[in-house]
């Protein structure tokens, strides 16, 4: 899959790795061989431009963790911009409780009524009443081939044998299948037409006649950069939901994905890598990067990475070990807490926390507090950042006119911190490294 994309990536980022020093002009090359791997794999010249601007000012301007190889970093860059163009995965979520009407258009021979086939079967293994409308009438044959494709996953189908009017079709079917209490009602449309006009005005008519809950486009993953035309003029016909990318089993490019998603800001939602009915996967832009990149060295090199990140904070470890947990630790440990999301998540992570007695309302009072403790730090000296024993009422009462809180805030923040700093000691830094390593698994 991807063959050529993954060529030109992987002959990049060997030259990276293979050369001694890597300073500017070495950066500035290894995005040009990006550039070029990207453009021979048919992405647009925009995404292209803007991708590869976005990876070289990163490259060039951040500094890597301590004792991770630059070249190391400058991977890692690539793979986090090309999940970033890529977007999430699309979720297909239908309530059970109404019939879903699902159009799929896309031009002719894109996979629609093979996909259709795929979907229909996962959508009835997941539960759902499936119903299938025979909505092109433009192609002879079309129907058949979708009965036959649908027979095999026992799927009903719903046409009219010699009616060309598709919109009428539609319309009755799904006015059939409500009645037969189907939760999903699939419109597998006609990609062949006299012109493409014709086809997108059709398409358009279909649409305002059912009013789909979601329109499916289905693109063919080897057209490459065409993708990005394809798909626009789609998109201003009948708004696209979601993507569905085929044929990424055989020669694809891939780069049609970047220019779809570039196209319409709609989401992938699967792709499809063979012929059979079951060749259809979720969508993950992770491992579809990954696969692009070469997924086994890749996946070593970003736990690497994160581990190294995640050695600075092991400096700080060491130190509150020792006994000495100083403000600034104190703080960098609520950035974590900011960083993760919530306290509560982080107090579920960690197994010895979770069975603590702390009460919901306990947590939030906490977090709230927490947003002044910054301010508070931030108002106390350096010595008394290094050493915050040294707060006597006087100081207290300094920290609190600045920050404009009550003095039992501030008391109540140093509380915290001899509590954070006991237990830091008592359990030798484990519970802190195992939240953070916790942390780290959900990020
Ligand atoms: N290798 C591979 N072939 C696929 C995939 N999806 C569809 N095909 C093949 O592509 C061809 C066209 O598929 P169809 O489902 O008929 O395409 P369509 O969009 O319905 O075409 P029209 O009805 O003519 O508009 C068929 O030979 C399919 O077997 C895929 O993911 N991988
Ligand atoms: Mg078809």
């Amino acid at each position: 899959m991807l063959d050529k994309l993954r060529e030109g990536f992987q002959n990049a980022v060997n030259r990276l790795v293979g050369s001694a020093t890597v300073d500017e002009k070495e950066i500035k090359e290894f995005v040009r061989d990006i550039q070029r791997t990207l453009l021979s794999g048919d992405v647009d010249v925009a995404t292209v431009k803007s991708l590869s601007e976005k990876i070289e000012k990163r490259a060039l301007e951040e500094k890597p963790p301590p004792g991770l190889p630059r070249k190391d970093h400058i991977v890692k860059i690539l793979y986090e911009e090309f999940v970033k163009i890529l977007g999430e995965g699309g979720k297909l979520d239908l309530p059970t409780n109404r019939p879903n009407v699902i159009l799929v258009v896309g031009i002719q021979g894109s996979g629609k009524t093979t996909t259709i086939g795929k979907l229909g079967r996962l959508l009835a293994k997941r539960g759902y009443r499936v119903g299938v409308i025979a909505g092109d009438t433009f192609r002879p044959g079309a129907i058949t081939q979708l009965k036959t494709i649908c027979s095999d996953i026992n799927v009903p189908v719903f046409s009219i044998d010699n009616e060309k009017n598709s919109v009428k079709v539609v319309k009755a079917g799904a006015h059939y299948f409500r009645e037969q209490n189907a939760n999903v009602i699939i419109v597998d449309t006609a990609g062949r037409h006299k012109e493409e006009k014709g086809l997108l005005d059709e398409m358009k008519q279909i649409s305002d006649a059912v009013s789909p809950d979601f329109t499916f486009l289905v693109l063919d993953g080897t057209i490459g950069k065409a993708a990005f035309g394809q798909a626009a003029a789609f998109h201003r016909a009948v708004p696209v939901g979601g993507i569905i990318m085929t044929k990424l089993d055989g020669a694809a490019k891939g780069g049609g994905a970047l220019a779809a998603t570039a196209a319409t800001g709609a989401r992938i939602f699967f792709i499809g890598t063979g012929e059979r009915v079951d060749d259809l996967e979720t969508f993950n832009p992770t491992r579809f990067v990954g696969r692009l990149l070469g997924m086994g060295d890749l996946q070593s090199l970003l736990e690497r990475a994160r581990d190294l990140e995640n050695a600075a904070d092991e400096k700080q470890i060491k130190r509150m070990m020792s006994g000495k947990l100083t403000m600034n630790d104190f703080l960098a440990q609520i950035e974590q807490v900011k960083k993760f999301g919530s306290l509560k998540k982080i107090l579920e992570a960690v197994p010895g926390f979770s069975q603590a007695n702390v009460s919901t309302e306990n947590i939030e009072e906490i977090e709230g507090k927490m947003q002044y403790w910054r301010a508070m730090i931030q108002a106390m000296t350096p010595p008394e950042r290094e050493d915050p024993e040294l707060l006597n009422s006087q100081r207290i009462k300094r920290i609190a006119r600045g920050t404009g809180v009550p003095e039992r805030d501030v008391k109540d923040l140093l509380t915290r911190y001899r509590q954070a700093k006991s237990v830091m000691k008592a359990s030798k830094g484990r519970q802190f490294r195992t939240m953070m390593k916790q942390m780290n698994r959900q990020q």
